[in-house]
């Protein structure tokens, strides 16, 4: 659709979050001249946040990379494609041979859930290097929600969604939409929905330790203190178990571990929680009692509650509280998707694996595997620690673990020592800079969509695909492209000269891309031509025909149909889930109130409408106003530290030092202190002239990498223990990185 003469219009879905919100871009001699809100979209029905304005934003950005990259010893040069993929596989395999497979680690962003062709195309890619050593964001995020999904329903990705349009009560533990957007939970305009709760005679609750945007909003916010969430959720199945009794309605028929949850739950009376947590035991007793008469009610926790020690003990309770309390896969409940591409249901080659726990374990702290990967609080250790089976070269994609992973400055310095670094980045940032090549995709207008992965996590089933809006510029490749090229590169390496089958193979997927794979998913899933010829018959021309989406329904039940546990039962007291009870127990024992060190606070995270992750602090608009990298602290804790209001602090972990002003207020608890993530731009060497001048200090340079769910190896970063004094003087301010 390039340098068109007149007027245009183009709709498509905003990538940039999980809410997948419709936009109506119009265009005038090829340039965009308004992005708003599509109101015929079905789904989000004309929502947009101020993101979506960025993404003109970053289609121009003269930072963004257009052309691969080589650094050398003088700086960064532009090389061709053919020389930078040449020469990326040709290391990667040399490398391989010399030192074993699992010396090419890779480390795959969040993007990556966000882009069809990475979507498609990213994990065989992965295959194909047969490491051990994959890494990702999940593990720094949802792992705990993948996790308990397959011990309890069979699947990774059968995560139980919030019915949010039909819900009576709504109990939110650790999440932020408002902030957010909504996660694990596709919810386009999330303010109007929670709205519609209480218009209908509802109740929304926040437990959180800090009175975040959506607290304000609802109708009870309560503090808790970061890390004891699973206490609380055990004293709210208390009350479900001792006052009312389970009442499972029809899962009663298919479910396992009933009385083994119930036991476990009649030792947790909110009076002994109480301590711990800091609700008070007749709050706790309240809110159990509101949601278990609620006509419908849900329980919905999200990264606060996964990204913490016990954080798939936090997912399980959650889903427990609703199955006993009769809220799973029922109306106004947690329900399951249908989505048209079927990750959960569809044939074997296109969907999802269904996940595998501890089928080998991280060569140097021996944590486990969760669905072929390593937790990524192991990835540093795994660089820097000497012997067979270091990881010497590293791939990665579409991925910033400098600023998004625990002890961001250990992650740097193994970058910084690996024999080959390649990165699949549109940006020259803070992980980047590592790297030996950057290969850069294209921009997200340059390329076609379809939210395979949030479509699946979606308060309703609906279905929309986007073409791209431009043309891709010359000699540019969209992500899909290059990770194609590098695939088939590594196979012909590995075989000694290109077969024949595997050449066909590549020059086909090349032609047909990533549209002929959705097209297939699309009539073999569930609303396909094959199966519903009559009713939607979905195809990716009937998609191409329905700019707005299609809209396929609110969602259904589906047990036990959909269960894909062996047995088809629901396993509500798995028991590798069962026995991590144990390791709570010790780190709360009874009579014992919790230990805090004098002077400690314990840190937590923070997300703005205006952030998104570390990667889009170069869009100048959405940096305007007010510094968003605060610390925000209690009143009470700012004065016992002669702090105030906009004073600049050094904050001290046990990993890490840095400095950043001080936002006194009591929207966090006392004890408590919150910074966003995502920041730390002040490195040398990256080319990000907005974010740079906007830097900011790392959340993740106090995080701790040792500090992670025992069980699943989730990185535990709420609550990270902390020093904070006045700094020494501004100009003295430790520098960040
Ligand atoms: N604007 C914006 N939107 C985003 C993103 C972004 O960076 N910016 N990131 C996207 C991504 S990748 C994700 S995963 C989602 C995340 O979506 P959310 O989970 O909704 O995100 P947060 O705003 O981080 O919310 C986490 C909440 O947990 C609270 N919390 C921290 N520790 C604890 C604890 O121990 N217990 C309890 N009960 N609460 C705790 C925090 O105060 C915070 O309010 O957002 C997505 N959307
Ligand atoms: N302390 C703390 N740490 C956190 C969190 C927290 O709440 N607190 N949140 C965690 C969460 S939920 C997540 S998901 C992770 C995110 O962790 P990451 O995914 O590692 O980091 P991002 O900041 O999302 O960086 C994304 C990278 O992808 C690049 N990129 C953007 N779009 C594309 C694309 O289309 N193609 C390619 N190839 N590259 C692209 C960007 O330039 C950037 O380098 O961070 C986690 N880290
Ligand atoms: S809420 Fe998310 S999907 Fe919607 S416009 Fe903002 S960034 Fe895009
Ligand atoms: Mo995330």
């Amino acid at each position: 659709m390039s340098a068109a003469p007149g007027p245009q219009v183009h709709f498509r879905t905003c990538n940039l979050c999980e809410a997948m919100c419709g936009l109506r871009i119009e265009l005038d001699a090829g340039r965009i001249t308004s992005i708003r809100g599509d109101a015929e979209d079905p789904f989000s029905r004309g929502h947009v946040c101020p993101k979506a304005l960025a993404l003109e934003d970053l289609h121009q950005d003269p930072d963004r990379l257009r052309s691969p990259m080589r650094r050398t010893a003088s700086g960064w040069e532009s090389v061709s494609w053919d020389d930078a993929l040449d020469e990326t596989a040709r290391r990667l395999y040399a490398i391989q041979r010399e030192h074993g497979r699992d010396a090419v680690g890779s480390y795959l962003g969040n993007p990556n859930v966000h882009n069809l062709g990475n979507m498609l195309f990213a994990p065989e890619l992965i295959r194909t290097l047969r490491s051990r050593n994959r890494f990702s964001a999940t593990s720094v995020d949802q792992l705990p929600h993948q996790f308990t999904a397959y011990l309890m329903f069979g699947h990774q990705l059968m995560v139980p969604i919030p019915d949010i349009d039909h819900t009576g009560y709504m109990l939110v533990l650790g999440a932020n939409p408002l902030a957010s957007n909504g996660s694990l939970m596709t919810a386009p305009d999330v303010r109007a929905r929670l709205r519609a709760i209480q218009q209908r005679g509802g109740r929304i609750v926040v437990m959180d330790p800090r009175r975040t945007e959506t607290a304000l909003i609802a109708d009870t916010h309560v503090f808790i203190r970061p890390g004891t969430d699973a206490l609380a959720l055990l004293a709210l199945l208390h009350v479900a178990v001792v006052e009312h009794a389970p009442r499972l309605g029809p899962l009663d028929a298919f479910t396992d571990g009933l009385e083994t949850v119930c036991a476990l739950a009649r030792d947790f009376p909110p009076e002994k929680v109480a301590p711990h947590t800091g609700v008070p035991a007749h709050t706790l007793r309240r809110i159990a009692r509101e949601f278990l008469s609620a006509r419908a009610a849900v329980c919905y926790g999200r990264m606060g509650v996964s990204t913490q020690a016990f954080g798939a003990l936090c997912q399980w309770l959650i889903t427990v509280l609703n199955v006993v309390s009769g809220n799973l896969d029922r109306r106004g409940g947690t329900m399951f998707t249908l989505p048209a591409f079927d990750v959960v249901g569809g044939p074997r080659a296109l969907a999802m694996g269904r996940g595998g726990f501890g089928r080998w374990k991280s060569r140097v702290r021996g944590l486990p595997e969760f669905a072929g990967e390593l937790p990524t609080a192991a990835m540093a250790e795994e660089m820097l620690t000497p012997g067979p089976g270091r990881v010497r070269a590293l791939l990665t994609v579409a991925g910033n673990p400098a600023l998004s992973t625990p002890d961001g400055a250990r992650m740097e310095q193994a970058l910084a020592g690996l024999d080959f670094m390649v990165s699949i980045d549109p940006y020259l940032n803070e992980t980047t800079r590592h790297a030996h090549l950057i290969l850069p995709p294209v921009s997200p207008l340059e390329r076609s969509h379809y939210d395979i992965a949030f479509h699946a996590l979606a308060v309703r089933n609906t279905a929309k695909y986007s073409p791209a809006l431009f043309e891709p510029g010359p000699g540019s490749r969209q992500d899909w492209q290059i990770l194609l090229a590098l695939q088939h590169r590594l196979l012909t390496l590995r075989k000694g000269r290109p077969s024949v089958r595997a050449t066909l193979k590549y020059q086909a997927l090349s032609r047909l891309g990533p549209e002929r794979v959705l097209d297939l998913g699309l009539r073999l899933g569930p609303y396909g031509a094959r199966v519903h010829p009559a009713k939607h018959g979905l195809t990716l021309e009937k998609l191409r025909q329905s700019p707005h989406g299609i809209d396929l329904g609110p969602l259904q039940s589906c047990l036990p149909r959909r269960l894909q546990t062996k047995n088809r039962r629901i396993h509500l007291a798995p028991e590798l889930l069962v026995a991590d009870m144990r390791r709570l127990q010790a780190a709360f024992p009874q009579h014992t109130v919790p230990e805090q060190h004098s002077g400690e606070l314990l840190l937590i995270g923070r997300r703005h409408l205006r952030d998104n992750n570390s990667w889009m602090h170069n869009v100048p608009g959405l940096l305007k106003g007010k510094p968003r990298c605060t610390l925000m602290m209690h009143p009470e804790d700012a004065a016992r530290r002669a702090l105030a209001d906009g004073m600049e602090a050094t904050v001290i972990s046990r990993v890490g030092t840095v400095t950043v002003p001080i936002h006194v207020t009591d929207e966090v608890m006392p004890g408590v202190v919150s910074l966003p993530h995502g920041y730390g731009h002040g490195r040398q060497g990256t080319r990000l002239a907005v974010a740079t001048a906007h830097a900011g200090a790392s959340h993740n340079d106090l995080t701790d990498a040792q500090a992670v769910d025992a069980l699943c190896g989730n990185a535990a970063f709420s609550g990270t223990p902390v020093r904070v004094r006045r700094a020494a003087a501004p100009e003295s301010a430790t520098p960040v990185g």
